[in-house]
């Protein structure tokens, strides 16, 4: 029998990549979706054909419940969040109810449905895997670098505060009940599927708009933040490679190097053959009330125990992305309709 996975966050970036990836190792694959009429689900359907999708919302614990009784799965991915960092500010009470009690919910879930009572571990607790999306971004102003499972949390968003909730709420659903609940802490992973709120889609499609004389500038906020980059599709895998570990562990996912969003820029802009500074505004109002200034991933403990490794260098991500963006936009794309990804 095919194992069976339930994705939330299927609408998004990692949700169609882990999918693809699942499909390809002969998994049966249910993505949860919300909203009565979410113009995303449309572009899953048409580009996951083979993905299944059952209604529920992190925000409902009774339709997690529903979801994972009639999934049955063995593995879920909890990748649904508010995963923007500036709105975090913005809508702060609601990114902690989806992105920090939302995990909660989604565990609770497993538990009720693998019969697990809170007075402690059955035999039934191990039967459903549980990955939980943690994120560099607890790290927040770091005390280390590079940093590692041991690396302390100054989280500096309540974006990053949420995850942490999360991150310990898994932690101790592994210790409480027994659970096969793992967190991977992922760096920053792009590909040409990234929303166009995110700093390098933003500038892969700037870039792209640039060159078909579609726009004239492209504005950015700190210059001199520094992420590690990688390629979504290589960080689904390593998803997919915690949860078939002997035993429940977190890890760091990332590529160890570090560039600025600076040399992102320059990059991107020299990939279509146009110089950086002519085009590049910074633009205060687009600066965070708190920022990350840099952040750097050690990644040994996956390469030595999961034997993960990055095939995507920062150059040939920024390459493909714009290369994608070209495309789109010559063959008459809106990024900015839900409908289309590239
Ligand atoms: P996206 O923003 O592309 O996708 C977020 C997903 O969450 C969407 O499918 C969205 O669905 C879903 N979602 C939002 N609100 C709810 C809700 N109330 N109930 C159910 N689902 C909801 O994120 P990514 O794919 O980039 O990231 C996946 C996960 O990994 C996120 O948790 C993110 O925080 C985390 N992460 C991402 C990193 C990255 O660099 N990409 C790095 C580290 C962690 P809808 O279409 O309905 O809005
Ligand atoms: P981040 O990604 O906040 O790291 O969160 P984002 O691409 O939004 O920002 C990265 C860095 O670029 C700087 N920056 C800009 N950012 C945006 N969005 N727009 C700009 O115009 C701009 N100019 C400069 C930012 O200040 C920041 O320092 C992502 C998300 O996917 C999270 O969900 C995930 O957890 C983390 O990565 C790891």
């Amino acid at each position: 029998m095919a194992r069976r996975a339930l994705i939330t966050g299927i609408t998004g970036q990692d949700g169609s990549y882990l999918a693809e990836h699942l499909l390809e190792q002969g998994y049966e694959v249910w993505g949860l979706a919300r909203g009565q009429a979410n113009p995303r689900v449309s572009r899953v359907r048409r580009l996951l054909s083979d993905v299944q999708v059952v209604r529920g919302d992190l925000l409902d614990q009774g339709s997690l419940i529903s979801a994972v009784e009639r999934v049955q799965p063995d593995e879920v991915y909890n990748l649904g969040a508010i995963s923007f960092v500036p709105m975090s500010w913005e809508q702060a009470e609601l990114t902690a109810e989806v992105t920090g009690m939302g995990v909660l919910r989604m565990l609770e879930a497993i538990r009720v449905c693998s019969g697990v009572s809170r007075g402690g571990a059955s035999a039934a607790s191990g039967q459903i895997r549980f990955y939980q999306a943690s994120s560099s971004e607890m790290f927040g102003q770091v005390s280390e670098t590079p940093q590692n499972e041991r690396t302390s949390f100054h989280p500096r968003s309540p974006y990053g505060v949420a995850k942490a909730y999360g991150h310990f709420l898994t932690q101790n659903y592994r210790e409480s009940y027994g659970m096969f609940a793992v967190s991977g802490i992922l760096f920053n992973h792009e590909s040409p599927r990234r929303g166009a709120e995110f700093v390098t889609r933003k500038v892969s499609l700037g870039v792209a708009r640039i060159k078909l004389g579609l726009a004239a500038e492209l504005r950015l906020g700190n210059l001199e933040a520094r992420r590690d980059w990688g390629y979504a599709g290589d960080y689904v895998r390593a998803m997919h490679l915690m949860l078939q570990a002997d035993r429940p562990e977190d890890y760091v996912i990332g590529t160890g190097r570090m560039k600025s969003v600076r040399e992102l820029a320059e990059a991107a802009f020299t990939a279509a053959g146009l110089d950086w500074e002519r085009y590049v505004v910074t633009d205060q109002t687009l600066h965070r009330p708190a920022e990350v200034d840099l952040l750097c991933a050690d990644p040994k403990k996956a390469r030595n125990q999961l034997g993960w490794e990055p095939t995507v260098s920062f150059d040939e991500l920024v390459a493909m992305m714009v290369e994608a963006d070209m495309k789109l936009l010559t063959d008459g794309g809106d990024p900015d309709q839900e409908g289309s990804w590239p």
